[in-house]
């Protein structure tokens, strides 16, 4: 009797640890579901494996760099995340992120990485060698965080809690920024347009690469203040207005602001807010100095296919520039 009971415990213990490990492949929109809060729905698996285009370079979007010596509560020192988004029919996009002292946290009991430990997981995660514009497989555990369902480690350094990066396809090009207007995005009042369906609004773009024409900024001078780094400012169409979020490019810096106005930006869709329903941002992760549109070279390039010198017009000047690219 005593052996029955042992063996059904241990039964029991090994069917919850294959249920826990199980990952569910599924796509960003099933993924990044929402109630009519913004709530994420999501809650079949404990781990997912989600399939997408990378966007862009982590590191320019949060600093990497390792600081172990960082104590101050809330503050997680190195941070690395990357969008990557899903493809055909499964128009949405998810983040992945990782930090290292999840400890600062005031709840996180698990500890936090040294700057060695937190190195050898950056290598552990990119040893599949992916670059913007790749397919690639992630999967993980996961938390919802400020209006997205970001895959992640829970922020849980023990290694079950790892999540791992794979290379499906290499180079199949970042896709084409779809073209949006802030009458997509921000309502009569210039409110954020939400809708728990995901079939439009800030939510439909969430995550994904997206590309705003013709607008100024709100604010001159105080764009000039905030173009940094991190730095945040308003640009508008005329009538409505959205906020603009710059990574940490290397094309970012004070005094690297030559736009002139109207410009286009392109940029990634994001929230974060603790009000589910609000808090979206264009987030510009690098800009490359041409004058007249905000965004990173690769994101210009996924913007005109087939103009490789980037002039405006695709002709013989591409084809000389692509045997350039290729003799090398
Ligand atoms: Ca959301
Ligand atoms: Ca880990
Ligand atoms: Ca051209």
């Amino acid at each position: 009797m005593k052996n029955l009971f042992f063996v059904m415990a241990l039964m029991c213990f090994v069917l919850i640890g294959t249920m826990q490990a199980e990952a569910a492949q599924v796509t960003h929109s099933e993924f990044q579901a929402v109630d009519e809060t913004g709530e994420h729905t999501y809650n079949a698996t404990d781990e997912v494996t989600l399939e997408g285009i990378l966007l862009h370079n982590p590191a320019e979007m949060l600093d990497p760099t390792p600081d172990d010596t960082i104590t101050q509560t809330y503050n997680l020192s190195a941070q690395w995340q990357f969008f990557f988004q899903g493809e055909g029919d499964d128009h949405a996009g998810t983040a992945v992120f990782i930090a290292q002292r999840y400890d600062n946290l005031p709840w996180v009991d698990t500890g936090g990485y040294s700057n060695g430990e937190f190195v050898a997981e950056l290598n552990r995660i990119n040893a599949a060698q992916f670059a913007p514009g790749d397919r690639i497989r992630v999967t993980g555990y996961y938390l919802s965080y400020k209006g997205k369902d970001n895959i992640n480690e829970q922020h849980n350094k023990n290694s079950d809690h790892d999540f791992t990066i794979e290379l499906v396809e290499k180079g199949v090009g970042i896709p084409r920024p779809e073209l949006v207007t802030l009458d997509d995005l921000k309502n009569e009042s210039d409110n954020f347009v939400f809708h728990e369906s995901r079939l439009f609004g800030c939510e439909y773009y969430q995550s994904r690469l997206i590309k705003i024409k013709d607008v100024n900024f709100v604010d001159a001078a105080a764009t000039m203040e905030n173009w940094k780094p991190n730095g945040e400012f308003l640009v508008t169409d005329g009538t409505k207005t959205f906020p603009v979020k710059l990574g940490r490019g290397n094309g970012i810096y004070a005094g690297s602001n030559n736009l002139t106005e109207p410009f286009d930006v392109i940029g990634i869709l994001d929230q974060e807010s603790s009000n589910m329903t609000d808090g979206y941002r264009l987030y510009v992760m690098n800009y490359d100095g041409n004058g007249s549109v905000l965004a990173s070279t690769e994101h210009r390039r996924a913007d005109k296919p087939g103009d490789l010198d980037l002039n405006g017009i695709v002709n013989e000047d591409d084809v000389l520039k692509l045997l350039e690219d290729w003799l090398k």
